[in-house]
């Protein structure tokens, strides 16, 4: 039976955005569609982060959600972690338009998504690639400008 979430991201600044995620069935990959606005042009890393915590804004939701303790990496990477979505593109006018289908995202089981935070950055994921000990982790991505918690929906 197909599931469906979305989120609907919001920060400090300009950045907002809806995601919406679909996925036919328990083996199916995760279709994910939407937009976000008031970005500045070029890529901003894009990530499932751990945690549906958005006490203290987006840096309360955690690092990257990693349920098999992996480096991080780009989406088309064996070793990743499960949240990693690699970068989305915005142009001129600041929008991105989300058109992702992602193998390792699920929205049942123990590694759901839903109830976690997906989270934009400021500037463009390395994927790991970056030679340093951060890019490892976050892709250097740097700053988080603006997230949502991943809910369920019809
Ligand atoms: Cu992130
Ligand atoms: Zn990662």
């Amino acid at each position: 039976m197909a599931k469906k979430a979305v989120c609907v991201l919001k920060g400090t600044g300009e950045v907002i955005g809806t995601v919406y995620f679909e996925q036919e069935s328990e083996a199916s990959p995760v279709k994910l569609s939407g937009k976000i606005t008031g970005l500045t042009a070029g890529k901003h890393g894009f990530h499932v982060h751990a945690l549906g915590d958005n006490t203290s804004g987006c840096i309360s939701a955690g690092p990257h959600f990693n349920p098999h303790k992996q480096n991080h990496g780009g989406p088309t990477d064996s070793a990743r972690h499960v949240g990693d979505l690699g970068n989305v593109t915005a142009g001129d006018g600041g929008v991105a338009k989300i058109d992702i289908v992602d193998k390792m995202l699920t929205l049942s089981g123990e590694h759901s998504i839903i109830g976690r935070t997906m989270v934009i950055h400021e500037k463009e994921d390395d994927l790991g690639k970056g030679g340093n000990d951060e890019s490892l982790k976050t892709g250097n991505a740097g700053s988080r400008l603006a997230c949502g918690v991943i809910g369920i929906t019809e």
